[in-house]
């Protein structure tokens, strides 16, 4: 099933021209695409003068300072701050979140809107739709879009009013969830929605500053860590990163480096994996490069995630360090 909608994206579109009271959203730690597609919409619908506002509900993240428009998001992480009234017959429009619990602390409120509409590209992880969309009356979700910018862009790019500011951030969320258009995610159809907004003008320049990261003192300080920190397996095809949630003393989310990426680069390795430390568990992020899916292994500590990528999360009392390493060490020699 590649599209599974209860109604159309144009449908989508003039429901919102025809309302006056939107709040966009999208997952917690927000990532390029997710910012990206609705900074667009935000713009768009602004410039039907229509009461608009995007908000994210959890704080922000470092490396998001690059996107543009990125000061129009609001960050509430702290939900004693959220005023509730805002949601009154407003019409929620959830982007890129995979499944509700994404979303952070609005899910609970989500009986006080008017609407919530769900856009998504993800495979959702929960066990049925049903528990990914809960509290979701609109949905479409088109799962072979390389991103959420992508169904953005389709839904906008009739409008005459997408300028090159609205294409830009479209191009630029699409660059990012397809590593610059070249991982397995990219179609045909992301080339053609891709280069219609090249077409209208979308600011190459501007895209390249917003997704290529760039790096403070605390970065370079984390990256002589890590690259300290980088355990190459004996058998060379597995190699992982441990760490603790701060790297010389800077919280992970406050840098803009990427541990498991920086593992994936090694010449060689075919599966990693990071294990982060924090309060009251590990986190686990695993990457398989080859052909060997490393969602079982996920599944097996209830985590999940897609072949290539998965992720778990246990308990730090169950584990030292070693017994972890050397267990998740030891599902990956089962797949071979
Ligand atoms: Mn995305």
């Amino acid at each position: 099933m590649d599209k599974i909608y209860n109604i159309k994206l144009k449908e989508i579109f003039n429901n919102l021209i025809k309302s006056n009271n939107i709040i966009i959203t999208g997952h917690q730690n927000i990532d390029c695409d997710c910012a990206a597609s609705g900074l667009a919409l935000y713009l768009l619908l602004k410039k039907y003068n229509k009461n608009v506002s995007i908000i994210n509900f959890s704080i922000k993240p470092k490396y998001t300072n690059s996107i543009p428009h990125i000061d129009k998001i609001q960050f509430l992480d702290d939900e004693n701050n959220f005023d509730k009234n805002i949601l009154k017959d407003a019409i929620l429009v959830i982007l890129d979140a995979g499944e509700m619990p994404r979303v952070g602390y609005i899910n609970k409120y989500t009986d006080l809107c008017k609407d919530v509409y769900f856009i998504d590209h993800h495979k959702n992880k929960m066990a049925t739709k049903e528990i990914a969309l809960k509290n979701v009356n609109k949905y479409y979700i088109d799962e072979k879009a390389s991103a959420t910018s992508q169904i953005i862009a389709q839904m906008l790019l009739d409008e005459k009013e997408v300028d090159t500011e609205i294409s830009t951030l479209l191009y630029a969320g699409i660059a990012s969830d397809t590593g610059g258009f070249i991982y397995s995610n990219t179609t045909a159809e992301t080339l053609i929605v891709s280069s219609k907004l090249l077409d209208i003008g979308c600011d190459l320049n501007a895209v390249v500053a917003t997704i290529r990261r760039k790096y403070d003192e605390n970065d370079i300080k984390a990256h002589k860590y890590i690259f300290d920190s980088i355990i190459v397996c004996e058998d060379k095809r597995v190699a992982y990163i441990y760490s603790e949630n701060k790297i010389e003393g800077t919280p992970i989310n406050q840098l803009s480096i990427s541990l498991v990426e920086t593992v994936m680069q090694i010449d060689g390795v075919e599966i990693g994996f990071v294990i982060r430390k924090e309060e009251s568990s590990y986190r686990i992020s695993l990457r398989s490069r080859g052909l060997k899916d490393i969602v079982s292994i996920a599944s097996k500590y209830n985590g999940g995630g897609h072949p290539k990528a998965a992720g778990f999360e246990v308990p730090l009392e169950k584990y030292t360090k070693e017994n972890l390493i050397n267990e998740i060490y030891n599902d990956i020699k089962n797949l071979y």
